[in-house]
Order: C-alpha cells, then sequence, then structure tokens
C-alpha cells in the first residue's frame, strides 16, 4: 500500500472534511465487493481466467510483435499493408495525424503495458530502444493533448515502473531516470502553447519550433475543446512531482482554473469549445464523450492523485449537473449549456463508454450498471460500438478504431462488483476482436461494423488500453508483479503512482481558485456508501440493475428527441408531437403545429414547407416544443437521405494465407445484382483483357466463372459490367485508376448506370479505391490464387472457412472461435434478421400514405436564415472523437459517381437539400441546433 493510503483503484488521501471521502468510500467498495459475490451469473473458475488472460497476452503479442516487426519506428502500425504510417508520407487524415509526431508513439504508448502484461524483459529491451532511437525535436505540428497524454504519459508510466522494477532489484538495474528526462524535455517543449492570455493551451504546437513562430506553422487557432484543455493535470503534475520543476503543475491547475471560472454559472456544465483568447464557450453543447470527457475524469483523478479537495468538489459540482441534465438512464444526451433540459442531439458517441468506469471510481454504481448494459447491448448487435448511435441505437456513425472505453468501464464495473457477469462481457470483447478485427498483421480497425469492413489503421490507444484492461480483468493479484491498487490510471491508462501525492507538494493550490457552494449530500444517495451494503446484503443487485434494460436496444421503437419536459407528464399534459408521428391530413396535428408557431407553407410546386416563428406560439412552453419538433424534422430527414443512398459493401478476401480475415471497404454500384438482397458472391479473382473493361474481352477464358478486375476509367462502369458479363463473369471488381486513393480518406463512391436501363447487368459490381484495389493486387502476385466474397456485410470466419484449408495455420485465439462455429452461425443468421426487421420498420413507416415524409420535405425550397444548418452533411467544422477538431465532410458525404461528367441522366448522387428553416427569434437554440450534427468524431 502507497503512502498515499491508494485503495481500490486509486483511492485518496483519505485525510479531509468528511463529504469529501466519497471517492475514498467508493474506493472501499471496490475491494469490498470483489470478495462477496456468490450468487448471480455463473462464477468463471481460475482456469478459465487464465486461458483468457494468456489469450490477451498472445494477442497483445500479435499486435506489438506486428508492429515491432513491420512499422517500428514508425508512429502506428497499418496492419492492412503492413507497414509503418508515417506523417507526410500517406494520403493525410486531417486531425487524426495529428497525434503522430514521428516519435514512435506505438512503442512509447505500450511501454507500462508490457510491465502490466509481465513483459519484462520485453518492457526493458523497449526502454532501450526509446533511449536510442526517439526523437522529440521533430519539425511537426503535433496536439498537445494527444501527446500529453500518449507521448509524455507513456514516459511517465514507463519511468514510474521502471523505477519499480529497479527497486524490486532484478530488472531495470541500469536504468538512471532516464524517462523521465526525455518527458521532462517534452514538457517544456510543450510549455509554449499555454502562452495565451487566459492559460489554456494551443491545441497544436510545432514539437521544434514551438509556436507563433513562421516555420512552426501554428498558433492561429482561436478554439479548443474542453477535454483538450483540462487533460493535462495528471500528466503535468506528475511531471512536476517526479522533477521538482513547479512550472508543469502550475500551468495545468491555471488552465483547469480557467475552465472552472468559465463553466455555466446555472447549469455548472461546460460546452464542448472554447476560444483560448476570450475564453467565450464556442460550442455550447454539453455532454459526457467527445470533446469534454476527460476534463471530467481528470478533475476526479486529480483529486485522487494529488488530495486537493478543490478538484472533488468541482467534479462533483458538475457531476450533479450532469446526472441532473445530461443521464437519461441508461442514456447519456447532450444538451445545451443555457437550456439543459434542451437536448443537443439525439445520438451518443462511443467516447462516452469510459463513463461508467468513472462513475465507479466516483462510487455511483447504479447508473454506471445501466450505461455500460446498454452499451453491451450496442455491441452484442453490432459486435463493436460503432462511433456514434442514435438514441434508438441505430448506427449513426459506423466506424470503429478497437476503442478501449467500453474494457476500461468493464473492468471497474467488475472489481467494483465483483459480478462474473462482466467477465462474460470481457469474453465476448476478446472473441469479437479475434474475429473481426484480427489481420494477418495485426487488428484492423472497423470501418463500418455493419459490413466488417477494415481500416488500415492500428492506434497506440489500442495496446496502451485494451490490453491492459482486458489483461487486468482476467488477472487475480499474483498474476501481475507489482500492485496496481498503488497506481492511478490516466486517460490513456498509463500509470502514476500515488505515492506522488506526498511529493514535492509546495504547488499545491498555490493557484487553485475555490469557490464553491456546499453541496446537497442527497444527490448522492446511491453513491458508494450504498453501494457498501447494498453488495454483501444482495448479490444480485447488479443483476437486478441490468435486467430491465435486457432487451433495450432490439426492442426499441424508433424515436427522436427522447427528453419530454417532467413538466409536462406532472401536469397531466399529452407529450408533444414527435416529428415521427406527424401526418399532414391529421387535423388535430395541424393544431398542434399552429400552437407551436409551425406553419405548413403550401409551395406552388407541391412540395410542402414548414417554418417556425417562436414568436407566434401560444406559449413559451409550445414555442420549445415546436423548436424540438423542428429539430426532429430535420434531423429526420438527414437521417432519411443517408438511407436513400446505397451502403458500403464488403470484399472479403477468403483464400490462404486471408481467410476472410481482411475486409475491404468497397463502393456499391446502383445497377447489378443488389448485394444487400442476395446471397453474396464468391469466387477467384482475374483481371480483365483489356483491363479497363471497356471492349469486348480477349480473355474470356479466365474470366469465365471468375470475379472480374476492372480498371476504372475511359468508358461507363455500365459498359463495363457488360463486357465482363458477356465474358462469363459472376461479378465484378472496379478498381480506381487514381493512384494513392483510398477509403480511409476519400467519402464512399457509388457506381451509377449509364442513365439507360441497366436491368440487363445481372452480376454485382463493387468499386474499390486504389490502396484497397492494391491489395488484391499484391496478393495475386504472391499468391496466384486469390478467392474473395463479394457482399453487404462481411461474413463470419468461421463459415466462409474452405474445408481444404482446414489444415492451414491459424492463430491459437482463432482456434479457439472456430471451436464454436455452430453457435457463430446461429449468431450471425440472427444478426442479419435483425437487419432486415430494422430496414423493414423504417419502409412502413415511410410509405405510409398519409404521412408527410422527411423526404417530401426535403425538397423544400430554402427561406432559411442559415443555410448551413439545413444540411448537417455539409461544411461541418467539427471535433475529432480524440477531442481535436476536424472536417467531417469526409467522413459524412456520400458520392455517387458515374464515369463522365457530360451524361445528362445520370444522378451523380447530389446532395437533397433537406428542409429548410427559419428558427428566427430564438437565437441562442439557434446556435445549440446548428451544433446538433456538427459534433465531434
Ligand atoms: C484515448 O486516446 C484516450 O482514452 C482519450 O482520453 C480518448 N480516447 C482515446 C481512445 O479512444
Amino acid at each position: 500500500m502507497s503512502e498515499a493510503g491508494g485503495r481500490g483503484c486509486g483511492s485518496p488521501v483519505p485525510q479531509r472534511a468528511p463529504w469529501s471521502l466519497v471517492a475514498a468510500t467508493a474506493a472501499i467498495c471496490l475491494v469490498s465487493a470483489t470478495s462477496v459475490w456468490t450468487v448471480g451469473a455463473e462464477p468463471m473458475s481460475r482456469e478459465e481466467k487464465q486461458k483468457l488472460g494468456n489469450q490477451v497476452l498472445e494477442m497483445f503479442d500479435h499486435a506489438y510483435g506486428n508492429y515491432m516487426e513491420h512499422a517500428y519506428p514508425a508512429d502506428e502500425l497499418m496492419p492492412l499493408t503492413c507497414r509503418g504510417r508515417v506523417r507526410g508520407q500517406e494520403p493525410s487524415r486531417g486531425d487524426v495525424d495529428d497525434a503522430l509526431g514521428k516519435f514512435s508513439l506505438t512503442l512509447i504508448d505500450s511501454l507500462d503495458t508490457l510491465v502490466v502484461l509481465n513483459k519484462t524483459k520485453e518492457f526493458e529491451d523497449a526502454v532501450r530502444k526509446v533511449l536510442r532511437d526517439v526523437n522529440l525535436d521533430n519539425d511537426v505540428v503535433v496536439s498537445v493533448f494527444e501527446t500529453n497524454i500518449r507521448v509524455l504519459g507513456g514516459l511517465l508510466g514507463g519511468h514510474s515502473l521502471a523505477i519499480m522494477l529497479k527497486e524490486k532489484g532484478e530488472y531495470m538495474q541500469w536504468y538512471n531516470d532516464e524517462l523521465l528526462q526525455m518527458a521532462k524535455q517534452l514538457g517544456y517543449k510543450l510549455l509554449p502553447a499555454f502562452n495565451t492570455t487566459s492559460g489554456l493551451p494551443y491545441p497544436r504546437i510545432n514539437l521544434k519550433f514551438g509556436i507563433r513562430k513562421p516555420e512552426a506553422r501554428t498558433g492561429t487557432e482561436t478554439d479548443t475543446c474542453t477535454a483538450c484543455a483540462g487533460t493535462l493535470i495528471l500528466e503535468f503534475a506528475a511531471l512536476s512531482r517526479f522533477t521538482g520543476a513547479t512550472i508543469f503543475e502550475e500551468y495545468a491547475r491555471k488552465a483547469l482554473d480557467f475552465l472552472w471560472e468559465k463553466r455555466q454559472r446555472s447549469s455548472n456544465l461546460v460546452g464542448v469549445t472554447i476560444n483560448i483568447h476570450t475564453g467565450d464557450w464556442v460550442r455550447k453543447d454539453s455532454g459526457v464523450g467527445a470533446g469534454i470527457d476527460s476534463y471530467y475524469e481528470y478533475l476526479l483523478k486529480a483529486y485522487v492523485l494529488l488530495g486537493d479537495d478543490s478538484f472533488l468538489e468541482r467534479f462533483n459540482t458538475h457531476y450533479d449537473a450532469i446526472m441532473r441534465y445530461i443521464s437519461q438512464p441508461p442514456l447519456l444526451l447532450d444538451v445545451h449549456i443555457h437550456k439543459p433540459m434542451l437536448n443537443a442531439r439525439t445520438w451518443m458517441d462511443a467516447l462516452l463508454a469510459f463513463f461508467p468506469g468513472l462513475q465507479v471510481l466516483k462510487g455511483d454504481i447504479r447508473p454506471a450498471i445501466e450505461t455500460h448494459e446498454m452499451l453491451y447491448q450496442v455491441i452484442k448487435k453490432h459486435n463493436f460500438l460503432p462511433e456514434a448511435f442514435t438514441t434508438d441505437f441505430r448506427v449513426h456513425w459506423a466506424q470503429h478504431p478497437l476503442r478501449p472505453e467500453f474494457a476500461e468501464s468493464t473492468y471497474f464495473l467488475y472489481k467494483a462488483t465483483g459480478d462474473p457477469y462482466y467477465l462474460e462481457v470481457g469474453k465476448t470483447l476478446i472473441e469479437n476482436l479475434n474475429k473481426y478485427a484480427r489481420v494477418p498483421c495485426g487488428f484492423a480497425a472497423m470501418k463500418d461494423v455493419r459490413t466488417g469492413s477494415h481500416e488500415d489503421r492500428m492506434d497506440s490507444f489500442f495496446l496502451a488500453e485494451m490490453f491492459k484492461y482486458l489483461y487486468l480483468l482476467f488477472a487475480d493479484k499474483e498474476d501481475i508483479i507489482f500492485d496496481i491498487e498503488d497506481y492511478i490510471f490516466t486517460t490513456e491508462a498509463h500509470l502514476l503512482p500515488l505515492w506522488l501525492s506526498t511529493t514535492n507538494q509546495s504547488i499545491s493550490k498555490k493557484n487553485t481558485t475555490s469557490e464553491y457552494t456546499e453541496l446537497d449530500d442527497s444527490n448522492f444517495d446511491w453513491t458508494c456508501p450504498n453501494t457498501q451494503i447494498l453488495f454483501p446484503n444482495d448479490p444480485l443487485y447488479a443483476q437486478s440493475i441490468r435486467e430491465p434494460l435486457k432487451n433495450v436496444v432490439d426492442k426499441s421503437c424508433p424515436r427522436g428527441i427522447i427528453r419530454v419536459r417532467e413538466e409536462s407528464f406532472r401536469s397531466g399534459a399529452k407529450p408533444p408531437l414527435r416529428a415521427r408521428d406527424f401526418m399532414a391530413t391529421n387535423p388535430e396535428h395541424l393544431e398542434i403545429l399552429k400552437k407551436m408557431g409551425v406553419s405548413l407553407i403550401h409551395l406552388k410546386d407541391g412540395r410542402v414547407q414548414l417554418v417556425q416563428h417562436a414568436i407566434q406560439a401560444a406559449s413559451s412552453i409550445d414555442a420549445e416544443d415546436g423548436l424540438r419538433f423542428m429539430q426532429e424534422m430535420i434531423e429526420l430527414s438527414s437521417q432519411q437521405q443517408k438511407e436513400q443512398q446505397l451502403p458500403p459493401r464488403a470484399v472479403q478476401i477468403v483464400s490462404h494465407p486471408f481467410f476472410g480475415r481482411v475486409v475491404l471497404t468497397a463502393g456499391p454500384a446502383q445497377f447489378g445484382l443488389d448485394l444487400s438482397k442476395h446471397k453474396e458472391t464468391r469466387g477467384f479473382v482475374a483481371s480483365s483483357k483489356p483491363y479497363n473493361g471497356c471492349s469486348e474481352l480477349t480473355n474470356p477464358e479466365a474470366v469465365m466463372g471468375k470475379i472480374a478486375l476492372i480498371q476504372r476509367g475511359q468508358c461507363m462502369f455500365a459498359e463495363k459490367a457488360r463486357n465482363i458479363q458477356n465474358a462469363g463473369a459472376i461479378g465484378g471488381i472496379v478498381i480506381d485508376d487514381n493512384e494513392g486513393s483510398s477509403s480511409d480518406t476519400a467519402p464512399l463512391f457509388q457506381m451509377a448506370g449509364d442513365g439507360k436501363d441497366t436491368d440487363d447487368i445481372k452480376i454485382p459490381m463493387l468499386f474499390l479505391f486504389s490502396k484497397e484495389g492494391s491489395i488484391i493486387l499484391d496478393a495475386i502476385r504472391e499468391y496466384e490464387e486469390v478467392e474473395v466474397l463479394l457482399s453487404d456485410k462481411a461474413k463470419d470466419r468461421a463459415i466462409l472457412k474452405d474445408p481444404e484449408m482446414e489444415n492451414e495455420e491459424q492463430p491459437s485465439s482463432e482456434n479457439d472461435s472456430q471451436n464454436q462455429s455452430a453457435e457463430q452461425i446461429s449468431s450471425s443468421s440472427q444478426e442479419v434478421d435483425l437487419v432486415d426487421q430494422e430496414s423493414s420498420e423504417e419502409n412502413s413507416l415511410n410509405s405510409h400514405p398519409e404521412s408527410l415524409s422527411p423526404a417530401d420535405m426535403d425538397n423544400a425550397a430554402s427561406i432559411s436564415p442559415s443555410e448551413q444548418t439545413s444540411n448537417p452533411t455539409e461544411n461541418h467544422e467539427t471535433a475529432n472523437l480524440n477531442g481535436e477538431c476536424t472536417d467531417l465532410d469526409n467522413q459524412l458525404q456520400e458520392q455517387s459517381e458515374t464515369e463522365e461528367d457530360s451524361n445528362p441522366n445520370v444522378s451523380w448522387g447530389k446532395k437533397v437539400q433537406p428542409i429548410d428553416s427559419i428558427l428566427a427569434d430564438w437565437n441562442e437554440d439557434i446556435e445549440a441546433f446548428e451544433m446538433m450534427e456538427k459534433d465531434e468524431l
């Protein structure tokens, strides 16, 4: 046990005012609960836990080994092309690349994971490599936030465990604080970012030239995200306390003080982005996910690590607001900081999955169990948590970059409850990673959880966090060579020792302002002390909380904004009219519209337009309902637009040595066999001659019965399709002729017909960008015979397996999963049903003869004061899920193209303008709704 009294998963120094003991008691809960579980989910045997732990080790070796072999010293591994990602050498992915500083990011981020996973020898080697190879002085602009949590945190975590090992006397005997010296060097490099009047850091810095010098190419930004400015204290304070250089902790505290000062005083919430010079909130929406997440996390953890009450007081004030406005169990929904009863969006992002873990640390177990269970239901439906999903659990953004937040919360909930259910959850996560994300050269992010297609990306946080939490979930105390309870996890899961709380404390409180109102403790009735009693008395407690949520995802009905004013219910008033229920021919509905200040305008060309004037509403409550109704309509219309466009398809390489492990994102065609309605097409590939497929094929014997590869260009897609079909091909893959194009950076591409009847084309046609196409072409060069599966969704590898390949080498984890083929087959077919069910629900809704569907409204003429608001897929200035700012165009926008621009009959996937609206008279709310879809992902 540490000097700081570390207990549970990092507890604070228990020597404070009584009410500040909330977190301390939470930690006590964690310990007592784990030892009392007797009934409920079947306990997991020690052997099974060990087996799963070993599986995690094998998976880590696969990820780390491939990074070291094929990517190092690059920052990250590109697992599909099996090479390193070097910034500047790959097409830019926008702000995501700001994490890459040419400093061997993945190696540094993995350091303390090696020790947790008992790979001490490898740790020693890795530290030597960092000291020998890593340069922190590159002329590259990096994100201050990412560099802090991943690199500074990685070096400090490495240092913390290096000195622990050295003290134990066997490993690292040569170590002389070298990692700490590097951390200090990096700390000084980040300090110029804080040169603002507010003390909030600039979002980016040039590692070599700092900020604002001409060579720096950065320093003109005015905004940063709250998490970006508020997620420094753990690393900076640790750096100060390790080194005695107080400046780091001072700067981080000053930034936190400023954010606290700027909180919205009536709601006690903070917005997503803030102007670093004026302190004005730039984005006034507020949640617990992207852009804000780790600000809250660091307030509570700063209290735990530094023992400073002011941080707990701030956290509790915010937490009270979160539970009052944002938490709508099991959902967590963004609201507007000035009008916190108004939801700012109708979807949630995947980053909020860390929140149940934080609630455990706080001691508030019930909502943690509820939200976690809801997230687990979403995962069971899609195998992974999509980057964003709606309140009725449809996919809003289908990517999944192997984020660890859900595993993190699972670990903390297991620690808190001791309920073996959470071990089963962890087992599912392991199985899904092996089944769907594992590729021969590491683990690949999911490009689309619906199709199972991959992205050539394995982020460093996958090694820093995912394996740590999964391993710890199944580990017993004796499986780890040190006491994990003596450390606190940073947001990147780096370990900082709790004894820092009593070291070099001189900076403490020097700059931290204090201005609080005592909290009403009844807000925390259900916090740890209660739980402590509940668990021993009722071991089924967690299960009883989960039970009502078991079908929350599958049985959920489509819904838009879910918050309905409490006072409406209290007064017995009818809930407000929902956009989805609205029928233009229903007189009662028209009456309600009028009350809400919404008028229906019938345009000359037969289209209908809705306009709202808040001042014409019968009351301010009706005006608010009207605004919400308009917001729902906009959301519905944009949703429907998305649905009108064809979803991506998958090309899965099924032959040796891929065995279905590589899944490429493919663009659909608006003609030929529809893969979503028919069975997939499987066949060997063959290049057509001529390669552009623009005339009768000269090698029909080669493509007969195969899937023909054709190059894009020189004639219409439909013409290519006809030529290969005439030659006997069973399908076609068009490969982009623009070298370097990739689905990682380009929007989805749809192949349109030629403006004529294309019913004669019966074979399926898919489009691959050049990078994905090269993966197939390279495979042909290497293995000659390459078999692929064209489908709407990657198929389970166990089903795909060619009997002839039965004896081929498989990773051990896969062998395990293959033994369960029967189970897998049934679960995958169930999933298909769910998808069908989902789409048929939507069709029936839209085909209602009387309803004014959002599609009708899409065509309304624009009279909106703000055109950008009306089309949520255009011109998005956003912050991404790591809390950075990015442009969403590439991700949300979908293209549809033919080969020739000149064809007048072709549908170009032009954007249909969604409903335009006038939202005058209520400027503040207009801003809130403008923000709704412009969110950081
Ligand atoms: C990690 O880099 C950190 O956890 C950060 O706080 C946000 N999330 C990513 C991984 O998803």
